[in-house]
């Protein structure tokens, strides 16, 4: 007791009852999944009200060409985690169920951060899969998120829609009764128990398309599970979970220097708002979410300003890919949109190689440090490891980052020349105004979710600064221009992406 007091009084004399060191401050990356560019407000293209994020987007930099580095949600974590560009790695495509797709011997942002003496914790979404072989839930589950940099993971293994619908907290699914082990398939086996195909009268939310197996709390999932009946998460209380899970590993290092990757679930599918934001938006659970995602924000938000932390701390809100409507459920997403414009004006949405599948929200805010401005550098999430060890000092560097933090942290700079998107294993060029996509098999709108994936036997070549919405294809008119982008993309791609070469027709 004598000590709590000693250290307490001693605190206060320094002001060491937080991470006060400038030279490390803080970092905090808020992911958001499937959050579309003109679903935040402060972006001034959609109709739907976000005023947490846009009071951090006011106050500090709003990119209006910030990207993810793909067009869904596997390969743009993991380039964002390690700097590289996710068609460099086979294994980086939509995971369900799969095994890590991060080397353990990789570099990442936590990695990094733990060689400047940083905390890090991970907390919501994780799909960069799990373990090295079958995965067994009934043990220890590894390797994961610890494997990679985080000295804290609380998280799901993938995304909402898939089992296993349980949380996992540094390997171990949380309260696991071990009388009641967990199994799970992916394949036909439904373990005899109902399912989303067979037992329509269970369900509290209709499936469209997949999503008709296991049921959980009325919802149709991918996948089968059989157990693990006390480890099952509420669907409507995983918002307030994660939330709470974030504001705990915040309390437990905020005196040391501490990264938290904060990843939503919001508003991916099945989009389970808590009652008390429920009719919130007007748009049905999709706006709904959004609006708990917002609110979610601005709690994080307030709790670093009673603890002292929001000086030292960066705060940096995106999103992994851009929007889609119908991702498999009935849940009015299409039908209560009214007029607002989740892409905004770009042309495309999720599993898009238009610009809406990878042109995201893209906020960064330091207190103090950085002043409020819209910049239109470009700039991409895979930029982040390379920012962060420079503003640290540290001489690690990614394959394909590059070091932005004078355009992040100091209003400073240039953002990239050129920038290479990624969506469902094809890619594009972005550089300077111009877009550029190569011709590729394959249908060119996903009738499912109606969304135009940007497929066609041509080039496509659009400038994007009289032309956002990739209307004009100037790609016959101008051929200069798409020879000069098609050289500078097979040079950045090389001879390493032989398999998107395959995609493309010659
Ligand atoms: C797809 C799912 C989709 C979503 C996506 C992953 C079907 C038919 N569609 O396979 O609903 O879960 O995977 O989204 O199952 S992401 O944002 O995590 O990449
Ligand atoms: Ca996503």
């Amino acid at each position: 007791m004598k000590y709590k007091i000693l250290s307490l009084l001693i605190c206060m004399l320094f002001s060491c009852n937080n991470n006060s060191d400038q030279t490390k401050p803080n970092i905090i990356i808020i992911y958001a999944d499937d959050l579309g560019y003109g679903d935040v407000s402060s972006y001034g293209v959609g109709t739907l009200e976000t005023p947490n994020i846009d009071k951090i987007a006011n106050n500090g930099i709003r990119f209006t060409n910030g990207y993810a580095s793909s067009a869904t949600c596997s390969p743009s974590r993991y380039a964002l985690m390690t700097g590289i560009y996710p068609w460099r790695n086979k294994k980086a495509k939509i995971l369900t169920g799969a095994n890590l797709i991060i080397d353990t011997l990789e570099m990442t942002i936590p990695k990094m951060l733990k060689t400047k003496g940083y905390e890090t914790g991970i907390v919501g979404k994780w799909h960069l899969g799990l373990g090295d072989s079958k995965i067994n839930y009934n043990e220890k589950i590894t390797p994961g998120p610890n494997e990679v940099g985080f000295d804290h993971s609380f998280i799901m293994a993938d995304t909402q829609d898939r089992v296993p619908t349980v949380y996992i907290e540094n390997g171990y699914v949380v309260n696991l009764d071990p009388n009641d082990p967990i199994e799970v398939n992916f394949g036909d086996n439904d373990y005899g128990l109902p399912s989303g195909k067979k037992n329509p009268e269970l369900l509290s939310m209709m499936w469209h398309h997949g999503h008709n197996s296991a049921i959980v709390n009325g919802v149709p999932r991918i996948g089968y599970m059989k157990g693990g009946e006390k480890a099952k998460w509420s669907d409507i209380d995983m918002a307030d979970k994660f939330l709470d899970e974030a504001k705990k590993y915040i309390d437990k290092v905020k005196d040391s220097p501490f990264f938290l990757f904060y990843t939503l679930q919001q508003p991916h599918v099945p989009r389970t708002p808590h009652p008390r934001f429920e009719g919130s938006s007007g748009m049905g659970p999709r706006g709904d979410v959004i609006k708990e995602a917002d609110w979610c924000i601005g709690e994080l938000y307030s709790h670093l300003e009673k603890n002292n932390l929001l000086e030292n701390t960066i705060i940096i809100i995106s999103s992994d890919n851009g929007p889609v409507l119908n991702d498999g459920y009935y849940d009015d997403a299409v039908e209560k949109l009214g007029d607002h414009t989740p892409a905004g004006q770009l042309r495309g949405g999720k599993y898009s190689l238009f610009e809406a599948g990878t042109r995201v929200p893209f906020i960064t805010y330091w207190k103090g440090k950085t002043k409020p401005q819209v910049s239109d550098e470009i700039v991409s999430q895979i930029d982040f490891l390379n920012s962060f060890s420079s503003l640290l000092g540290s001489d690690i560097k990614s394959r394909d980052g590059v070091d932005l933090s004078g355009v992040f942290f100091n209003n400073i700079g240039n953002g990239r020349d050129n920038l290479v998107i990624e969506a469902v294993k094809r890619t594009a060029l972005r550089s300077g105004n111009w877009a550029m996509i190569p011709p590729y098999n394959g249908p060119e709108k996903n009738t499912n979710v109606n969304i135009e994936l940007g497929n066609s036997k041509e080039y496509k070549l659009y400038n994007l600064e009289n032309d956002l919405s990739q209307k004009n294809n100037l790609a016959k008119s101008n051929p200069e221009k798409l020879q000069e982008m098609i050289n500078l993309y097979n040079e950045i791609i090389g001879n390493e992406s032989i398999e998107i070469k395959e995609l493309i027709l010659e």
